[in-house]
C-alpha cells in the first residue's frame, strides 16, 4: 500500500484522532492457534523457524485478514525474534512460550549479550514487504516487545507469573538492570524500525507484563527504556500504540513514554481509561476475551458497550483486552467484526 492510502485507512485515522468512514477492529493474536489454517501451515515447523521464513510468515499474517475481514494485519512474529537474531540461545516451546538456554542474571551475563546487527533483520524486512504487497489497501501493524517484558523473560529464563527475578534485579543491581533494559531497547527498537521501514503502517509496543510493577518502579526503572524504543522510530511518522495488561495505574506513564495511542486491557472500562488520560488520547481495546465463549447476546451487549465507551475518546480501535485464546471458535471472531462494522458510525462533520 502506498503512504497516502495507508494514512487514510480507518486504523490510521483513529490512531491519529481523526474519525473515518468505518470503525476499525483487529485482534491481538488474531493469527495463531485459533485458526485451523494456521495449524495446517505451521505443521512440522518450529515457531521461531516459521517467523524466519518470509513466505510462511506473510501467509500466516494474511490468514485472519482474509477470514475475518479485520481492518489490519498484525505481523506474524514474536517478541523474542530479535533475541534469536542477535544470537541469544532462545526457543519457543509448544505449550510453554519463550525459554532461554541460559537465563541472564548478572552484569557479566549482560555484558556478554551479542548485539543485534541490522543485517540479521533481512528475513523480517522481506516478510513485511511480501505481506504489505498482498494486503492491498489494509494496513500492517508492526510490533516489538517492550524492554521490561523482554527482560522479564531473559531474567526468569521462561514465562513467569509474578516476575520476581526482574523486579528484584532492578533494586538489587540497578546498574545491571539499566544495562539489560538498554540492550533490550536497542534490539526491540531495531526490530520495530525494520518493520516500519519495510512498509508496516503503524507499530505496537507490547509491555504485556508491566502490570506487575507499581507506578514508581515503572517510572524509574522501565519507562526510560520504553521511551528509547519509541524515540528510535518516532521519526518515521507512523502511529505507535503502547499496550500492557494489568496496567490501569500506568496508562498515563505509558502514554508519556512516547505513544500516540494506548491499548487498554479488559480490567478497566474505556470510559474510565479515557478519563484517566484526560480525554486526549486515542484508545484501543478492550473486549474481554472471556466473553468470546459467553452466549451470543451477552457478547453482543458487551461489544456494543465497548464501542459506545470508545466513542468518548478522540479515536478508538476496537480490539480485545488481551490476545485471542487458542481455543476460541474463529466464527465468533468473524461475527464480532461484522457486528462492529454494522454499528452506526459517526462520519466526520
Ligand atoms: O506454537 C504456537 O502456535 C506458538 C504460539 C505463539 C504465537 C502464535 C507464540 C508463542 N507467539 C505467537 C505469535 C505472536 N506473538 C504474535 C503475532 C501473532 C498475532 O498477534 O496474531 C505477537 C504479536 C506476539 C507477541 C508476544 N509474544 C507477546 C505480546 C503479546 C501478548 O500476548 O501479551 C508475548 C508476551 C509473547 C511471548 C509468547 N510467545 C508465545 C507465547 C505462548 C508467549 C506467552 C508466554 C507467557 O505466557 O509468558
Amino acid at each position: 500500500m502506498n503512504a497516502r492510502e495507508a494514512s487514510e485507512s480507518s486504523l490510521i485515522r483513529e490512531l491519529t484522532g481523526r474519525r473515518g468512514s468505518r470503525r476499525p477492529v483487529w485482534f491481538m493474536r488474531q493469527a495463531g492457534r485459533s485458526l485451523p489454517e494456521y495449524r495446517a501451515a505451521r505443521e512440522g515447523t518450529g515457531m521461531l523457524e516459521s517467523c524466519l521464513m518470509p513466505e510462511l510468515a506473510a501467509e500466516i499474517t494474511l490468514q485472519p485478514v482474509r477470514r475475518h475481514d479485520v481492518d489490519a494485519g498484525i505481523f506474524f512474529s514474536d517478541i523474542v525474534v530479535p533475541l534469536k537474531l542477535a544470537g541469544v540461545d532462545v526457543d519457543i516451546k509448544p505449550g510453554v512460550g519463550p525459554v532461554l538456554g541460559a537465563p541472564i542474571r548478572t552484569a557479566a551475563d549482560i555484558d556478554a549479550l551479542p548485539e543485534l546487527e541490522d543485517g540479521a533483520l533481512e528475513p523480517i524486512r522481506e516478510a513485511v514487504r511480501l505481506t504489505v504487497e498482498q494486503l492491498g489497501e489494509k494496513p500492517l501493524i508492526g510490533f516489538a516487545g517492550a524492554p521490561f517484558t523482554l527482560a522479564a523473560y531473559m531474567v526468569e529464563g521462561r514465562p513467569s507469573r509474578d516476575h520476581l527475578g526482574p523486579r528484584t534485579m532492578m533494586h538489587a543491581d540497578p546498574g545491571a538492570w539499566r544495562a539489560l533494559c538498554e540492550w533490550t531497547a536497542r534490539a526491540s527498537g531495531r526490530f520495530l524500525k525494520a518493520q516500519l521501514e519495510a512498509g508496516a503502517s503503524a507499530g505496537q509496543l507490547f509491555d504485556s507484563w508491566a502490570g506487575s510493577l507499581g507506578l514508581e518502579d515503572y517510572r524509574r526503572h522501565v519507562q526510560p527504556a520504553s521511551a528509547a524504543v519509541f524515540s528510535a522510530v518516532s521519526g518515521l511518522g507512523k502511529p505507535l500504540i503502547h499496550f500492557g495488561t494489568g496496567t490501569s495505574e500506568l496508562l498515563g506513564a505509558m502514554k508519556e513514554a512516547g505513544a500516540d495511542a494506548v491499548g487498554v486491557d479488559y480490567r478497566l472500562s474505556l470510559s474510565e481509561a479515557n478519563r484517566r488520560l484526560g480525554g486526549a488520547v486515542p484508545l484501543q481495546g478492550n473486549i474481554d476475551p472471556a466473553l468470546l465463549k459467553a452466549p451470543r447476546e451477552v457478547l453482543e451487549a458487551h461489544v456494543r458497550q465497548v464501542v459506545r465507551e470508545g466513542a468518548e475518546a478522540p479515536g478508538h480501535v476496537v480490539n480485545l483486552g488481551h490476545g485471542v485464546p487458542a481455543d476460541t471458535d474463529p466464527d465468533v471472531l468473524t461475527r464480532v467484526v461484522e457486528l462492529v462494522h454494522s454499528i452506526e458510525y459517526p462520519a466526520e462533520p
